[in-house]
């Protein structure tokens, strides 16, 4: 009996500890998801309907006008980051406004038939009058649709990439203004002319937001397991691919900051979380001069990771984070009350 009061107050410490590491799991999260941006857990974001949702027209969609009925993945990318693997600048015509290839935001919807890709931009224009709304993104998505299938180089050497073995891509998606929009797979020749029927890509009333619409019937019904890569280049119609190059110095019409005798990419931003697997790591793993010989051709260019639905790294480090939290506290209390009894 008498050693009872004892045993109650190890027993509220105990919850104490609980209830306090559980608190710090909780902040733990919150900090790294507003410190991340995304992709959110999904526990936490569940997909689900769009505010005020209507039924897309049928094909072609009224892109401005649809609002897709669920989306299935989102995710934020961070501002500023529209310089390659660091360094990257701008041309120097002035129509290369700021932000104009700095993605901010990526989402994935499906509703009436169609799959959409929603890039929201820092800035769009669109010097040139092309039907789409903008003029200088060019937006690749390779998406691994199919796992032990696909292809880790892209379709064509434009953007000077390679893709993480793990997750091959197997349908590729671009966005690209005066009709450049296409669906390629990835048993496609180099120079297929790949799917136009049915897809098209225009900025939203928001005048930031490129909306790229596909198919379902084309690309399919994305799934959970579907993992992306996201790439913004510069538009050049003469380009490698598409790509606008990137040189040692920014020109009137060529980006700047590439090492000339570096493999390095040609694409400006990807899709990317703040940390771990960030842009800036992504893009600066090609090979430099001085490498082993051994490692380049194709092997020389940088490789990229791609992202998806529930496949946040950091989830992981907050919940070691709050087990360290929840044992550091354990101790502590369990200390203080051995002293006090
Ligand atoms: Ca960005
Ligand atoms: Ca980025």
């Amino acid at each position: 009996m008498a050693r009872r009061p004892g045993r109650d107050r190890m027993w509220l410490e105990l919850a104490r500890a609980f209830a306090s590491g559980f608190a710090m799991a909780l902040a733990a999260l919150a900090v790294m998801a507003a410190l991340q941006g995304g992709p959110l857990p999904g526990w936490v974001f569940r997909a689900g309907s769009l505010p005020a949702a209507t039924m897309p027209p049928a094909n072609p969609p009224s892109l401005s006008d649809a609002v897709p009925e669920r989306v299935v993945f989102q995710m934020k990318d961070p501002s500023g980051d529209d310089n390659g693997p660091g360094g990257y600048v701008y041309p120097t015509h002035d129509t290369f406004v700021p932000g104009l290839l700095d993605l901010t935001a990526f989402a994935v919807g499906t509703g009436g038939g169609h799959v959409y890709f929603d890039l929201t931009f820092r800035a769009v224009n669109n010097p040139w009058d092309a039907p789409e709304g903008f003029y200088h993104q060019l937006i690749d998505i390779y998406i691994d649709t199919t796992p032990g299938e696909g292809r880790t180089e892209p379709l064509r050497p434009g953007p000077r990439v390679r893709f993480d073995p793990a997750h091959a891509w197997d349908v590729r998606v671009r966005a690209a203004p005066f009709g450049g929009t296409r669906l390629h797979r990835a048993g496609d020749a180099p120079d297929a002319p790949g799917l136009a029927r049915g897809l098209a890509a225009q900025v939203l009333k928001d005048g930031r937001t490129i909306r790229v619409a596909v198919p379902a019937a084309a690309i399919g019904t994305p799934q959970p397991s579907w993992r992306y890569y996201v790439l913004v280049g510069g538009f050049d119609a003469f380009g490698d691919d598409g790509y606008r190059a990137v040189g040692p110095e920014p020109a009137e019409w060529r980006f700047g900051g590439r090492d000339p005798a570096a493999a390095g990419p040609q694409v400006i931003d990807i899709l990317a979380p703040r940390w771990w697997r960030s842009q800036a790591r992504q893009l600066r793993s090609f090979a430099v001069p001085g490498d082993d010989p051994a490692s380049r051709g194709s092997m020389a260019y940088a490789l990229l990771h791609p992202v998806g639905p529930g496949q946040q790294p950091w989830l992981w480090a907050a919940g070691a984070l709050a087990a360290a939290g929840l044992a550091g506290s354990r101790r502590l209390y369990g200390r203080r009350w051995q002293r006090r009894s």
